[in-house]
């Protein structure tokens, strides 16, 4: 029943900010998923319930933040099965750093290869997305993954690494299917009407582009895209939406993206990502 899942992504893709937001969906039970157990020790995942219901952000992780792991036993249904999960908090520098040099810390490559699935993170609007790596590193896993110079390149370059890193170390699931990876488009309530109805993998496929191909050409792993907001709205720059959340009214909290009938809407079930990576989601 030990199933792991990593969360992985670049600086600034919602990683902490998510995390809080979704120990209380759990907790309340309200989602697909909910906690089977009372977690052993999740301060900081108390810490970062604070800062949001404060109205904000958790602040970025330090990138000498201790490795802090969130590990819950969650079920879809009382006496269905479980599934133990351990979402590992990870600093993005350091996955980022990871990529750069190629290589992985040993104590993630473990939990890399003990998951069986992965929550992938990019997120809308990031001002990280525009600092380059140097050009040396660059240049080399270009002509590593054999793309010309582009705009934007740099996160596109992280992300298909990333990718690659979880191609080779996922292990397969007891039921012999193919590991599964969610792409969790964060921040997704940044988006206007229009990229919304478009849907997060057209999103990618307009910002990222060699990473929508790479995800298009994936034999290995089984891949869904999701968009995320883990609050809502933006609790920094859009007053009114904060005095929403802050409110806790229906109209204050967050969701997923999901499609029905053809139209997407906002589900406020956040843990959707992580219930079809582990398998124990109703929409498979
Ligand atoms: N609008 C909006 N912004 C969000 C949301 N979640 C996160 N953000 C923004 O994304 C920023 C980064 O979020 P973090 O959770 O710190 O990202 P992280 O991936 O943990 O970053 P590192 O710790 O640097 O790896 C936040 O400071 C917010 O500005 C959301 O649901 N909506
Ligand atoms: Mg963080």
């Amino acid at each position: 029943m030990s199933r792991s899942i990593v969360l992985l992504g670049g600086p600034d893709s919602g990683k902490t900010n998510y995390i809080g937001p979704l120990w209380r969906v759990l907790d309340a039970g309200n989602g697909e998923l909910h906690a089977a157990e009372q977690p052993d020790d999740i301060n900081f995942v108390l810490e970062i319930s604070d800062h949001i219901s404060a109205g904000g952000f958790a602040p970025r992780s330090e990138h000498s933040d201790a490795r802090r792991d969130f590990e819950v036993v969650v079920a879809a249904a009382k006496g269905g099965p479980q599934a133990r999960i351990v979402v590992p908090d990870i600093s993005g520098e350091l996955w980022r750093n990871a990529v750069i040099n190629s290589e992985i810390a040993s104590d993630w490559m473990d939990e890399l290869k003990r998951a069986d699935g992965a929550l992938l993170f990019v997120r809308v609007n990031s001002d990280q997305d525009v600092r380059p790596l140097d050009w040396v590193t660059s240049r080399t896993m270009l002509e590593r993954i054999g793309d010309e110079e582009e705009l934007g390149l740099p996160t596109q370059v992280m992300l298909c690494e990333l990718v690659r890193f979880l191609e080779n170390s996922l292990s397969s699931r007891e039921d012999g299917e193919r590991p599964r990876l969610s792409i969790v488009v964060t921040a997704w309530d940044l988006v206007d009407t229009e990229t919304f109805q478009r849907g997060p993998f057209a999103f990618i496929e307009r910002e990222y582009p060699l990473v929508a191909g790479k995800l298009t050409d994936l034999d290995s792993l089984d891949v869904r895209v999701f968009g995320l907001s883990s609050v809502g709205g933006d609790l920094k720059h859009d007053p009114v939406y904060r005095k929403a959340f802050l409110e806790g009214g229906p109209d204050g909290r967050g969701w997923v993206a999901v499609i029905e009938s053809e139209e997407w809407t906002k589900d406020p079930d956040i843990t959707l990502p992580i219930a079809w990576a582990v398998g124990l989601s109703s929409c498979d």
